[in-house]
């Protein structure tokens, strides 16, 4: 079933011209919604079950999956290149540094992320046994090896949030509803994604089903 939100992040009575077909629960949709909000993007959420997805994504998006935005006339799919787009057409705040150099390590540390994390979602929440057990500890090794970059510095570049945190904070929030728990050690990470939680972007970024994917105490 679809049903349609639409955000009122500018003056109520302008019509949306953006629409985001996304996962209710999947992360690459939940970093996307979470540059919507972090930028007050005025847009049309179309929550989408992925057991029964709409004809029409299939129509926008050869590979018919989420998320699919749709501005005007430009189709966009792949999360990172939606969120890169929306950084370039709506710049404040901007998520991405400024330099070449610096654009480009942000780029390979997103492909970095897809391949080596977010390449393993499948397996945790869809695989045997023992290739879910596999995926957990690799996700569980990997967050804790750059656990103490966050004792240096408040964010995944640096100083500044970026699209890099909105690309690891869908991980780091899955965490226990994945059943993986990070060792004493990568307390600086936990740390960090606690407080990525607390900001109001990240908030408003949820859905209903990824809300109950942690008791509100931790
Ligand atoms: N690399 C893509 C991955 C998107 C993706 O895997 N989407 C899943 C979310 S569950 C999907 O739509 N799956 C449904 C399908 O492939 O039929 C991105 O970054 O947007």
């Amino acid at each position: 079933m679809i049903d349609k939100n639409v955000m009122s992040t500018t003056p109520a009575a302008r019509k949306p011209i953006m629409t985001l077909y996304s996962g209710t629960s999947d992360p690459w949709s939940h970093r996307t919604r979470i540059v919507l909000f972090e930028k007050d993007i005025e847009c049309q959420i179309v929550d989408v079950d992925v057991n029964k997805k709409p004809r029409e994504l299939g129509e926008l998006n050869p590979y018919n999956q989420v998320p699919t935005m749709v501005d005007r006339d430009l189709v966009l799919y792949e999360s990172n290149i939606i969120n890169e787009y929306l950084d370039e057409r709506l710049p404040h705040p901007p998520l991405m540094p400024v330099d070449p150099v610096s654009r480009a390590r942000a780029r390979l540390m997103l492909v970095r992320f897809d391949r080596d994390w977010y390449g393993l979602i499948r397996d945790i929440t869809g695989g045997d046994k023992k290739s879910a057990t596999k995926a957990r500890h690799t996700l569980r090794d990997g967050l804790t090896v750059i656990s103490p970059i966050f004792k240096e510095q408040p964010f995944a570049l640096g100083e500044e949030f970026s699209l890099v945190d909105c690309s690891l904070a869908p991980l780091l929030w899955r965490l226990d509803h994945w059943d993986i728990e990070l060792p004493r050690q990568a307390k600086p990470i936990l740390d960090y994604a606690n407080k990525l939680f607390q900001r109001k972007s990240f908030k408003l970024s949820l859905t209903e089903a990824e809300k109950a994917m942690r008791t509100p105490s931790r």
